[in-house]
């Protein structure tokens, strides 16, 4: 394949300008903590393979990638959390060396969520002030006479601790170890009805499995998590919700088109639905494939929907 694209190069160079081609290098896809960007960074990959490029997959921390993204040492990220990364992301890109690439069609939100029979025990949810007089109901032996609230893991800096400090809430948060264990957390709960409240976002494997809600926190503001003046504490920063309706971006190494100007243009067309990100996490999930087998399932499902992103960087 990487011949053919030779061969085509130089028969170009023949009557007009040589067409741009892509670096043989890898180009270095990093990997996180949750199953959806697992497998989309795995489809993306396969995605690129099928294109004759080398691809390698490094496992890097959630919110130092947008350093490593900047610097040049990975070459994108394909799930920018609006809620979760958008502090990180913004001060990357004001540092400088990587740029937006664009949104996905997917609109996200991640929050405090619990599972519907958690309303039959506390009828005043979804609000956080009905939560908050609930409390006593979200005892475990962690949390003592208050509510538990279980966190993600600590690298997604949800501020939970700040936001329960912010708006005077009766709960202690416990970060998760893993996503694994949120899903273990609401699974344990199942079978009793007995009423949780844990970290969740859509979109995700877990709304096909657990019907729920989100807990409706003061609507976030920008600036919520940067100047204590925005929300209803004027003293306190994270005293909101997470956005409601948030982004789903692509980063980009700002070196990435210039070393590799097919892989970037396609990484510029791709764009994700919310039921098309729910099913890469669902094959983890739900189905335990391994990322690879999921991406691979994935891409043989959908291939009429990431073809015509390939076909329109054709040189
Ligand atoms: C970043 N996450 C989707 C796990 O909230």
């Amino acid at each position: 394949m990487k011949k053919l694209t030779a061969l085509a190069l130089s028969a170009a160079m023949v009557t007009g300008p040589a067409l741009a081609m892509d670096s043989d290098d890898p180009i270095v896809i990093p990997i996180h903590n949750w199953s959806s960007q697992i497998v989309m960074s795995n489809v993306v990959g396969q995605m690129y393979e099928g294109m004759g490029l080398n691809v390698e997959f490094v496992t890097t921390d959630s919110q130092a990638v947008y350093e490593s993204v900047r610097l040049g040492d990975v070459a994108l990220e394909l799930e920018v959390w609006e809620g979760a990364f958008g502090a990180s992301f913004r001060e990357a890109l004001e540092k400088g060396g990587l740029h937006d690439a664009g949104d996905h069609d997917a609109v996200t939100r991640e929050d405090w969520w619990y599972p519907m029979w958690t309303k039959d025990a506390c009828p005043g949810l979804p609000s956080w002030e009905a939560l908050n007089d609930c409390a006593a109901l979200f005892a475990t032996a962690e949390s003592g006479d208050r509510g538990m609230y279980l966190d993600g893991p600590v690298d997604w800096l949800k501020h939970g601790q700040e936001r329960v400090a912010a708006l005077g809430m009766d709960f202690v948060v416990v970060n998760a170890g893993s996503a694994a264990a949120l899903w273990a957390h609401i699974g344990a709960a199942e079978a009793d009805k007995k009423p949780i409240v844990v970290f969740n976002w859509t979109p995700n494997f877990a709304e096909a499995v657990w019907p729920g809600e989100f807990v409706e926190f003061p609507t976030w503001e920008d600036g919520c998590d940067s100047d204590p003046a925005v929300g209803p504490n004027k003293d306190a920063l994270y005293d909101c919700g997470n956005p409601a309706t948030g982004y789903l971006k692509k980063a980009a190494w700002d070196g990435m088109e210039g070393k590799w100007p097919g892989a970037y243009c396609v990484l510029t067309k791709i764009s994700f639905t919310n039921p098309q990100i729910a099913e890469m996490a669902k094959l983890v999930d739900t189905d335990e494939l391994e990322p690879a087998e999921a991406a691979d399932e994935w891409l043989a499902a959908n291939g009429d929907v990431v073809q015509p992103w390939i076909d329109a960087c054709k040189g």
